[in-house]
């Protein structure tokens, strides 16, 4: 059938370079040129240049105050006033050189259109041109630079001391927000100390202690499955690999350990770790630092103008202070259900487009108030919680 299909198509398309062949020659037969276009016509398909010009410029008009509307709000960060100057100043300019060479473009194809007894001017060098149109790109393009790293040096200058530090931690396929706590110190964290209870790893004694006694478990029961495992085989090979990882894993935690004998790592204890939405207060800078735990992903707040990768094994940095608070943007957006956000910009996997949490920008008394509220990585509450939380993943 197919084979049918194709061969059918194949005759289809002959028959038709066929027809064309006989329309030609006929046209010969008769004396017709098929080369030489008439002057009138030619006249004016050159004037309907000007129609098509005039007609994609109405259309892009029309495009931005279609359109405008619904790009994003006005920045709700101090920096991210900068950012939208900038972003002003490259869209007059590409603006300004997209009309100039476009009016151009359609003001010429109209009127040098071919006519009988009319010759084009035999140019072979011009200096004066070729210093013009490369001087001149060159400037606009310094000017573009230097302003853009100028800005960029000021929004990336050194994080304010009396700022809050949060931690913006990602993986597939969720956020979760970290605060500093009362000491104002993010605790250290690190891989090996992931388990169910202490999804971010953080770094307690506690911690430390449940880890080994974890790791010492799992090797014990490699050790098991090895007696068992038939000699010189694949899996006796496998479990041999196994338990050297496992043991390499414990040689780290150990590390830490005697690190911890000298100066207890106690700065995550009063760490607090939020999911689905988090609190800022308005007009205090906030010093962000960013974790990844599986793969790159990016940590995008449009409304503030702040965008920053979280990578695997790296600590990435941004700060900004937010200018509007959520309820100021709900009356300006006229939207009453407007949420600043923060969304997952690196296609990182399956459940990518799911990876938000809102942003909820309020007064400092309302900041302080929630996150007194919100329990401690230490606290019995948030031990109960994460623990619901694993029972229905496990469900689901
Ligand atoms: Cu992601």
């Amino acid at each position: 059938m197919t084979f049918l299909i194709i061969l059918l198509v194949l005759l289809v398309f002959a028959a038709l370079i066929q027809l064309v062949r006989v329309f030609e020659l006929t046209g010969k037969l008769k004396g017709n040129n098929q080369d030489r276009i008439d002057f009138k016509e030619n006249r004016f398909r050159a004037k309907l240049w000007l129609v098509f010009g005039a007609g994609y410029f109405a259309f892009i008009i029309w495009l931005i105050v279609k359109y405008g509307p619904v790009m994003l709000p006005e920045a709700a960060s101090e920096h991210g006033a900068t950012i939208d100057s900038v972003m002003a100043f490259n869209w007059a300019i590409l603006f300004l050189a997209f009309a100039i060479t476009h009016v151009l473009l359609f003001y010429f194809a109209s009127k040098y259109y071919w006519m009988p007894n009319r010759k084009a001017d035999y140019i072979t060098h011009n200096n004066k041109l070729e210093l013009v149109w490369t001087s001149f790109p060159a400037i606009v393009l310094a000017v573009i630079i230097i302003y853009g790293l100028s800005a960029w040096n000021d929004i990336t200058d050194e994080a304010p001391s009396n700022g809050i530090n949060i931690e913006l931690y990602s993986k597939q396929f969720d956020w979760t927000a970290r605060y500093a706590g009362s000491d104002s110190t993010l605790g250290a964290a690190n891989i090996n100390f992931i388990n169910t209870s202490n999804p971010l790893g953080l770094i307690t004694p506690e911690t430390i202690e449940t880890r080994i006694s974890e790791i010492e478990d799992e090797i014990t029961k490699l050790e098991g499955d090895l007696e068992e495992a038939p000699e010189d085989g694949l899996k006796e090979e496998e479990l041999t690999e196994k338990i050297a990882r496992k043991n390499r894993q414990l040689n780290k935690i150990l590390a830490y350990k005697r690190k911890n004998e000298v100066e207890p790592y106690r700065s995550a204890d009063d760490d607090k770790l939020v999911k689905v939405e988090f609190h800022v207060p308005v007009g205090v800078p906030v010093n962000f630092q960013f974790r990844s735990q599986d793969v790159i992903h990016s940590a995008y707040m449009p409304h503030f103008r702040a965008q920053m990768n979280t990578v695997p094994g790296t600590i990435t940095e941004f700060h900004f202070t937010p200018t509007i608070t959520t309820a100021e943007m709900r009356q300006k957006t006229g939207n009453s259900e407007f949420n600043y956000l923060l969304l997952c910009n690196k296609i990182c996997g399956a459940a990518h487009y799911n990876m938000q949490m809102n942003i909820i920008v309020e007064s400092q008394e309302a900041y302080d108030k929630w996150l007194a509220e919100q329990s401690t990585f230490t606290s019995s509450e948030t031990a109960e919680l994460r623990n619901q939380i694993n029972e229905q993943l496990a469900q689901n």
